[in-house]
């Protein structure tokens, strides 16, 4: 990171403060969670949109984390995914393109300037977090592929790997993981391909080497360790619609007004904020209205939630 935030907890005052719990023995080291895989500098310049909210801590980003592959737990995918291999890594570009093909994690990011972008995350569990992300918009890497007149949708796949990924050993979910943006979502200056987050390549529990950020959708949009892409002209059919389709829609937009079937999205637990905390209201289009109300102009969001 070129322009260190103030506000930004330092990776290795996290690694400190757990390495004094593991020597400090006893109960403290019996629980320690075990040491992170190392992660790297990434150059970057900063990028337009961030929010000025303080940023969750670097512990927070890196072990409250929901990537069921590695578990459901939230500390799961911290402990399990330590020894996951992201090198190397190609992505397959297929369907309503001109360019379709193997590529390389190197090649898809080489051309790329890496921006520092601090976001709004919110679950559609009704927590939720600011992330320092890295990385580029996903458009300019999509244009790259030369999408047709029929790519009217954008289909995203997980690595499917059972022996690397303990979570796909069980019927969580329709492994591989799947998500689907419009070709207009996909394209617009908000949307982001992540590789880092505060400034360093992504830790695997955050979906190494390379996921998806849409900071107005629920944060199950932001599909992690992506190795497909695929131009569609239909509406893809996602995991977690295919999970259950009455509570999570394709939309997935962050809507304060429309509840989900068991919980109410009108508010949200700030992760960090202390165990006191009240619930902060949540914001139509997680705060990003501005940017991206226009985009479902003339959608009845309710019944497209
Ligand atoms: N492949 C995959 N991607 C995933 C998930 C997952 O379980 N598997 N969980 C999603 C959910 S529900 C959220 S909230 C975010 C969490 O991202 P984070 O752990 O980096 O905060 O990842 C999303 N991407
Ligand atoms: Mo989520």
């Amino acid at each position: 990171m070129k322009i260190p935030s103030s506000g930004i907890t330092p990776e290795n005052v996290y690694l400190n403060r757990r390495r004094f719990l593991a020597a400090a023995g006893g109960a403290a080291a019996a629980t320690a969670l075990p040491a992170a895989a190392a992660v790297r500098d990434l150059e970057t310049v900063p990028g337009p949109f961030s929010t000025d909210e303080a940023p969750n801590s670097w512990e927070d980003v890196t072990t409250y984390n929901n990537f069921y592959e590695f578990g459901t737990g939230k500390e799961d995918p911290y402990r399990n995914a330590q020894d996951f291999a992201t090198r190397p890594w190609s992505v397959t570009v297929s369907g309503e393109c001109e360019r379709p093909g193997s590529y390389d994690y190197e090649d898809i990011i080489a051309p790329h300037t890496l921006e520092d972008r601090v976001y709004r995350h919110r679950c559609v569990e009704a927590w939720s977090m600011v992330v320092p992300w890295v990385g580029f918009p996903l458009g300019d890497l999509l244009k790259r592929f030369e999408p047709n007149s029929q790519a009217k949708f954008v289909r995203f796949k997980t690595l499917l790997d059972p022996q690397q990924m303990p979570g796909q050993r069980r019927r969580i979910l329709d492994w591989p993981y799947v998500e689907g943006l419009t070709i207009a979502e996909a394209m617009h200056p908000l949307t982001l391909m992540v590789v880092g987050i505060y400034g360093k390549s992504l830790p695997n529990q955050n979906g190494a080497p390379l996921r998806l950020v849409v900071p107005w959708k629920y944060g199950f949009k932001g599909i992690k360790s992506i190795v497909e892409i695929e131009f569609t002209s239909r509406r893809p059919r996602t995991s977690w619609e295919i999970a259950a389709p009455n509570e999570y829609g394709f939309y997935a937009n962050v809507n304060p007004e429309v509840d989900h079937p068991r919980w109410s999205q009108a508010r949200e637990r700030r992760i960090g904020a202390g165990l006191f905390a009240s619930k902060q209201p949540t914001l139509m289009f997680n705060g990003y209205a501005e940017q991206v109300a226009s985009l479902y102009s003339g959608l009845d969001l309710r019944r497209n939630f």
